[in-house]
């Protein structure tokens, strides 16, 4: 089938490390259907399981990221159908991918595209990208996160602005309030920029990448305590890696390291 037909186009970087899937259905500024979600889960178990893929860029080009659950879908729907079918339930996949996620939003990335943009480890936009939760101002709230993330990532004050009046803000003061890592400069392409984290984070060794990330995340679901464990013990196992050797050896030779993976 043509690109053209595809809700998720992959792609690969240069180097081949690094996988990029671009949201495909700029006619409804990338409305988040459930044939896309569904497609975007298959993309990322394929990509999951492939061991040359160290980081995925997920975006909807330099555009939109997307508009949001798709409305019109919703519109319809009834508590019965929602409930037995587990609707958005399946959104929570993309929270349980090992690989770093890196997340480019150039545009709006409204609710569902919000929420989508929040479940990257590393997000980075354009200065005027446009975050908002107008869920209100369809009588429903955030239904992916948005009232979780949005407020471990910017605070309570803040989030609950957000998602009670439906504030739109700007990626300059999405970076400010710490909903994103990192702003393009103007003219930049956002794509680019992020695959260059994605290589940079592509070019480490995998079992430390995945233990900083499955390390980070750990803060958001634990205790203070249970997460120092965490920490410690994902810390202590690195000892016994052969990246870990590399990595120390290298410095102390005063040369590259050049990791094994293992
Ligand atoms: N769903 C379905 N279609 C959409 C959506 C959407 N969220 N957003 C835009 N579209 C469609 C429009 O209907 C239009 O289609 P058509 O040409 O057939 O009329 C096309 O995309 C272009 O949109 P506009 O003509 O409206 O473009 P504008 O530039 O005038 O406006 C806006 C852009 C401001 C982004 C406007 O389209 C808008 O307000 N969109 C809706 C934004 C919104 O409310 N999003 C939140 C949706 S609710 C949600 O995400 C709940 C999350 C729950 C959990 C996550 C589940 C996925």
């Amino acid at each position: 089938s043509s690109s053209a037909d595809q809700l998720v186009i992959p792609t690969r970087s240069d180097s081949n490390k690094v996988a990029i899937l671009t949201l495909n259905r700029p006619k409804a500024l990338n409305a988040l259907s459930t044939p896309l979600f569904k497609a975007l889960n298959a993309e990322l178990e394929k990509l999951e399981e492939d061991d040359g893929v160290r980081a995925i860029v997920i975006t909807g080009g330099e555009k939109v990221f997307a508009a949001g659950a798709d409305i019109k879908e919703m519109k319809d729907k009834e508590f019965a159908e929602a409930y037995t079918t587990n609707f958005l339930g399946s959104w929570n996949r993309l929270a349980s991918i090992r690989k770093p996620i890196i997340g480019a939003v150039a545009g709006y990335a409204l609710g569902g595209g919000c929420e989508l943009a929040m479940l990257s480890d590393i997000l980075i936009c354009t200065p005027n990208a446009v975050f908002a939760q107008p869920e209100i101002t369809l009588g429903i709230i955030p239904g992916m996160g948005g009232s979780q993330r949005l407020t471990s990532l910017v605070g309570k004050a803040r989030a609950m602005d957000m998602v009670l009046t439906g504030r739109k803000i700007d990626g300059v003061t999405a970076e400010r309030w710490g909903l994103v890592s990192r702003v393009t400069r103007e003219g930049e392409s956002v794509v680019q920029e992020a695959v260059k984290v994605a290589e940079t984070v592509a070019g480490f060794g995998r079992v430390a990448v995945q233990a900083g990330k499955e390390a980070v995340n750990g803060s958001l679901d634990l205790p203070l305590e249970q997460g120092l464990r965490l920490e410690r013990r994902l810390f202590q196992q690195l000892f016994a890696t052969q990246d870990q050797k590399e990595g120390m050896s290298a410095f102390a030779e005063k040369r590259k390291p050049s990791w094994t993976n293992k």
